[in-house]
């Protein structure tokens, strides 16, 4: 039934809008979201798959749903009518952190895709009561604080589901919470399935984000899976894990049988998919389950989950893949142990090689070596990626399984990432061509026609200039950042590692202080936009966000420089902050050591709102510049067969380019007197070291190559229509990179529930 936001009010004798506060009109909108997707119906098919992850970032919900639901535009004229403004009343939602970046946003986008291709599958994953921790800083420096999300009225909802987790030492009881997941225009729906414990205590949080990690009972769904540096931290990560999948395991299970399954053809009517490591334990799990409780052999058992479950591989850098101690492992889930032996002993007795092994000579259990042993399907995600897993970081799997190996390149939804965020765009995108990309993502090839006409790349440098007075407006309000509209916006974000290598970032925004400095000036203002989290345990991730903290103080306040250089870093990204920074980028830095970044779906996020890519030739780089060719994007950089060569032979030091000119005098610049004024001497002094004498990462192997490619983007961006013809061409190839399209590949060669 179609029935608008005011008559939803006027139905239960509510007050006018215009005598609303913006608050009270978010609660109210909240209610009438949910009313209006109870009239959806459940996705059917016998087969139903479970998208198993302990992350997802799901961002703010409210105008996601309406876009969904197809009524943004008039939800906005009712409120604008009463004088209110919907994106006010979009700023009262607090953003549940549920995730700590690409993984868990990639998660996001498939359940939005799963709806929207009306394909009956859900996510699975924990309801953490605290997300990735608030970050805000002092001195200069991070510090983290506990980032609450839940109210009382929220999009979650209440199910009387629940079941008994048995761990050593006691049993956990408990609750799934649902958030539904509406498709794009679609009569039906699916849910993000978010298990919680019954009681959660908030006392036991300490100080800033420390709390008492040994009362699990009470803090097992308190934060989003914490700082694993301990030998506490990891114990708290293997119950969450094991709390997921064992609860997964239960409604896999309950669903199945309830549609009629007798278990011996569990496969027919559910496949897992493993997102990442984190959810390993399933396989173990739903052996475990079939054999105690339903009177299946542990070869069938074994035989059914291989068959109904498919691992996806985010990372080839060996501290992300799990390998837990076995003694951890008995201390929380004895019952899992003895099922992983029972594993490790089928695989001991076909191969010799100690590389395929799931329990290694140390007694570790490697869960990524479990998940490829016992499921069906390995995947990368991107091509680059998955052909490195085949010959390189896998190469052991892929010769014993070579059908198992697929790539399912990333992909982002575009209702959040055009629709949603950049509206102007999206209206000019259907003035060009109609609205026929909206369902079929690859129609926006079509932009191509205007590939040569100026009047386009008027309006679309016009789009972009109020994208970044949104954005200036926006900063200034919330962080006191005043970023000026005509400079060229520079943008890095994402979390903070060294492999992402922002330290390189770093190097050239020093670099060019030190040329404006010698009165070298840049053609244009360079805004350089910085945003990312660091892992409270990474120091030296760390000491990098403080580097770029102090360079901002002292670059921004000096009058001789910021008429040309603005550096920010902007405090708690998030995705509402992506939201508003991508529409209003220039620049796309995808800067990664080739080989390191898996995939990376910010890349994609910004070809779409019109940024070039400054990137090298790693993970969905590669093929955005198979799409776009060479002349649409700027590569620099070592190649990944040199990278992996380097790293087998040792063949890196990075002193003997510390010594090249240029290199020298910015990394020597980290110890100055003027940053050391601003700055913690230890940090800078601990990073200076670290690129000099290790830089695992390899910054300086591409720094000149990096500054001169910069350097000829900014010269680039001077001609306009040189530049607007680069980002027509990728706007026009963005559609691969709809998550639609990677869904549809799950499902037509993985899934296939239909
Ligand atoms: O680092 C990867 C990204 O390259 C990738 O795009 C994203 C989604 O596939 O996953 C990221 N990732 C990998 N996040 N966590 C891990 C390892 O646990």
């Amino acid at each position: 039934m179609n029935y608008n936001f005011t008559d939803f009010l006027q139905k239960r004798n509510e007050k006018q809008i215009s005598e609303m506060t913006n608050q009270e009109i978010y609660y109210k909108l909240l209610e009438y979201i949910k009313e209006r997707a109870d009239e959806k119906t459940a996705n059917k098919s016998k087969k139903k798959i479970y998208y198993i992850s302990a992350e997802f970032l799901i961002g703010k919900l409210l105008s996601n749903n309406l876009i969904n639901l197809g009524i943004y535009k008039e939800v906005r004229e009712e409120l604008k009518a009463a004088g209110k403004n919907l994106s006010h009343i979009e700023e009262i939602e607090v953003e549940p952190s549920l995730g700590n970046g690409g993984l868990g946003r990639l998660a996001s986008c498939f359940v939005d895709s799963m709806s929207t291709l009306g394909i009956n599958g859900e996510g699975v994953g924990l309801n953490y009561h605290c997300g990735l921790f608030k970050q805000v800083f002092k001195n200069n420096e991070q510090k983290a604080e506990p980032n609450y999300w839940i109210e009382d009225q929220s999009w979650l909802r209440d199910t009387n589901i629940g079941y008994e987790v048995k761990f050593k030492n006691f049993s956990l009881h408990s609750k799934l919470k649902r958030i539904d997941i509406l498709g794009y225009e679609k009569d039906t729906k699916n849910y993000l399935n978010l298990f919680d414990i019954k009681s959660i205590d908030y006392n036991l949080i300490e100080n800033g984000i420390s709390f008492d990690e040994e009362n699990i009972e009470e803090n097992l769904t308190l934060f989003l899976y914490p700082d694993d540096s301990t030998k506490k931290g990891e114990l708290l990560r293997i119950y969450q894990q094991y709390f997921m999948v064992s609860n997964a395991a239960r409604l896999i299970i309950a669903e199945a049988t309830e549609k009629g399954s007798n278990i011996h053809d569990l496969a027919d009517y559910a496949f897992v998919q493993i997102n990442d490591t984190h959810p390993s334990m399933v396989i173990p799990e739903l052996i475990r389950i079939m054999t105690e409780e339903h009177n299946i052999s542990f070869e069938e058992a074994t035989e059914i989950v291989t068959k109904m479950t498919g691992y996806t591989n985010h990372t080839i850098l060996a501290e992300a893949l799990e390998k837990w101690p076995l003694d951890y492992l008995e201390e929380v889930v004895p019952n899992i142990v003895e099922i992983i032996k029972k594993l490790d002993k089928v695989i001991k007795a076909k191969y010799s090689d100690e590389k395929v092994q799931i329990i290694d000579e140390q007694n570790r259990v490697h869960m990524a070596n479990m998940d490829i042993h016992f499921s069906s399907s390995v995947n990368g995600v991107a091509y680059l990626h998955t052909e490195i897993l085949k010959n390189s970081e896998l190469k052991e799997f892929y010769e014993i399984y070579p059908n198992k190996f697929n790539n399912k390149t990333n992909g982002i939804t575009f209702r959040r990432w055009l629709e949603s965020c950049n509206e102007d765009l999206a209206d000019y995108f259907k003035e060009l061509i109609g609205t026929g990309y909206l369902k079929d993502a690859e129609q926006l090839n079509e932009l191509l026609k205007f590939a040569d006409d100026k009047n386009v790349y008027e309006k679309l440098a016009q789009i972009k200039h109020e994208n970044k007075i949104k954005l200036k407006k926006y900063l200034q309000h919330t962080q006191g950042i005043v970023i000026d509209e005509n400079s060229i916006i520079d943008t890095q974000i994402k979390r903070f590692h060294e492999y992402k290598r922002q330290q390189m970032n770093a190097l050239y925004v020093i670099k060019k202080y030190l040329d404006i400095k010698n009165g070298k000036l840049p053609e244009r203002k360079i805004t350089v936009l910085f945003g990312g989290k660091a892992a409270p345990a990474y120091i030296i991730a760390q000491d990098i966000i403080h580097l770029i903290l102090c360079l901002s103080e002292i670059i921004n306040n000096d009058p001789e420089v910021n008429k040309y250089l603005n550096v920010y870093l902007v405090e708690n990204y998030n995705v509402g902050l992506a939201e508003k920074i991508i529409p209003a980028t220039d620049i796309s830095e995808q800067i990664s050591l080739a080989s390191k970044e898996a995939s990376g779906t910010g890349n994609m996020k910004f070809m779409l709102n019109g940024a070039l890519t400054l990137g090298t030739m790693d993970g969905a780089n590669v093929e955005i510049h198979d799409l776009v060719g060479d002349d649409n994007i700027y590569i620099f950089g070592k190649q990944s067969d040199e990278i992996i060569k380097l790293y087998e032979t040792s063949g890196y030091v990075s002193k003997d380019y510390y010594k090249q000119d240029g290199i020298k005098e910015a990394v020597d610049f980290i110890t100055s007197d003027e940053l050391i004024k601003v700055g913690n001497k230890e940090r800078l002094e601990r990073l200076q070291n670290e690129l000099i004498n290790k830089d695992w990462f390899m910054t300086l192997i591409d720094f000149a190559d990096y500054y001169n490619t910069k350097e000829r983007m900014f010269k680039d961006y001077e001609n306009k229509d040189l530049w607007y013809k680069k980002v027509i061409n990728n706007m026009a190839k963005a559609g691969f990179f709809s998550s639609d399209r990677t869904i549809a590949q799950y499902e037509d060669e993985i899934w296939k529930t239909k």
